[in-house]
């Protein structure tokens, strides 16, 4: 090959690695509206939920959840009925309305169906929750759902400025989950943050030998922090048994200091 061919063939080659190399990562998505309802405002809060690649605004589908509810004042209540199809970035979605009618914390939570993801030859399961506040009613925020995995919230989930640190618990089957993967992503919602390199499209953190992570935003918006694991049971693909990847998802919003 002449030069000029190497050098073509190369960057062919480039490219084609590139784009069999997700750097970016999955995150299952539940966005509110608002995450601080106040007396004045609007009651009613809209959910978004989907499957996305949050940083690169890359969609990807989201079937009908398997659990969609939330819990509030010590009541766990299902909303799969409320769910309507809707697009994310392209992608079908799901959206909701949840009409808030008393002071309390509510946290929201979706169980997607097993998403298989034949480039890590697994199946993908993302519980994902976000938590929202309500006229002025503050307990409970650090409560656990009582998920197969979870982050349970160090930080008050809400109220957050940018430049603050989120800090959480990885937990499975209710203990801490030490030295966890926390994958970290921005919703790069205007598209107006552009990584400067691959390996800053997806952060990643360990959590500490009890399962504390701790990460601190550069900028206000919506954060999404995944723990991931491999849980102790397979699921069935084509006739093979294979591995389930379940993801602690929460999305904490943090507002500009001004
Ligand atoms: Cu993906």
């Amino acid at each position: 090959m002449g030069l000029l061919r190497i050098r073509r063939y190369l960057a062919i080659l480039a490219l084609v690695v590139l784009a069999a190399n997700p750097s970016n990562a999955h995150f299952g998505m539940v966005i509110p509206s608002d995450t601080m309802v106040m007396q004045a405002d609007n009651r009613t809060i809209k959910l978004t939920l989907s499957f996305s690649h949050p940083m690169e605004m890359v969609g990807m589908e989201l079937e009908k959840p398997k659990v969609f509810a939330v819990s509030a004042n010590g009541k766990n209540k299902d909303l799969l009925g409320q769910l309507k199809p809707t697009k994310v970035m392209d992608h079908a979605a799901w959206t909701a309305e949840y009409a808030i009618k008393r002071p309390g914390v509510y946290m929201f939570h979706m169980e997607p169906q097993p998403y298989w993801e034949p480039a890590e030859d697994c199946f993908i399961v993302h519980l994902t929750k976000t938590v929202v506040t309500a006229f002025g009613d503050d307990e409970g925020w650090d409560a656990e759902l009582g998920l197969k995995t979870e982050i349970v919230p160090l930080s008050k989930p809400y109220g957050l400025y940018a430049g603050n640190v989120f800090q959480g618990i990885v937990k499975v089957d209710g203990k801490p989950l030490a030295y966890a993967d926390v994958e970290v992503e921005y919703y790069n919602q205007d598209r107006n943050i552009h990584a400067p390199t691959d390996y800053m499209v997806t952060q990643t953190v360990k959590a500490d030998g009890s399962g504390v992570f701790t990460y601190a935003t550069p900028i206000s918006g919506w954060w999404g922090f995944a723990a991931l694991s491999t849980v102790d049971y397979t699921m069935e693909h084509d006739g093979k048994e294979k591995d389930v990847e379940m993801g602690a998802v929460i999305w904490v919003y943090f507002h500009d200091w001004k």
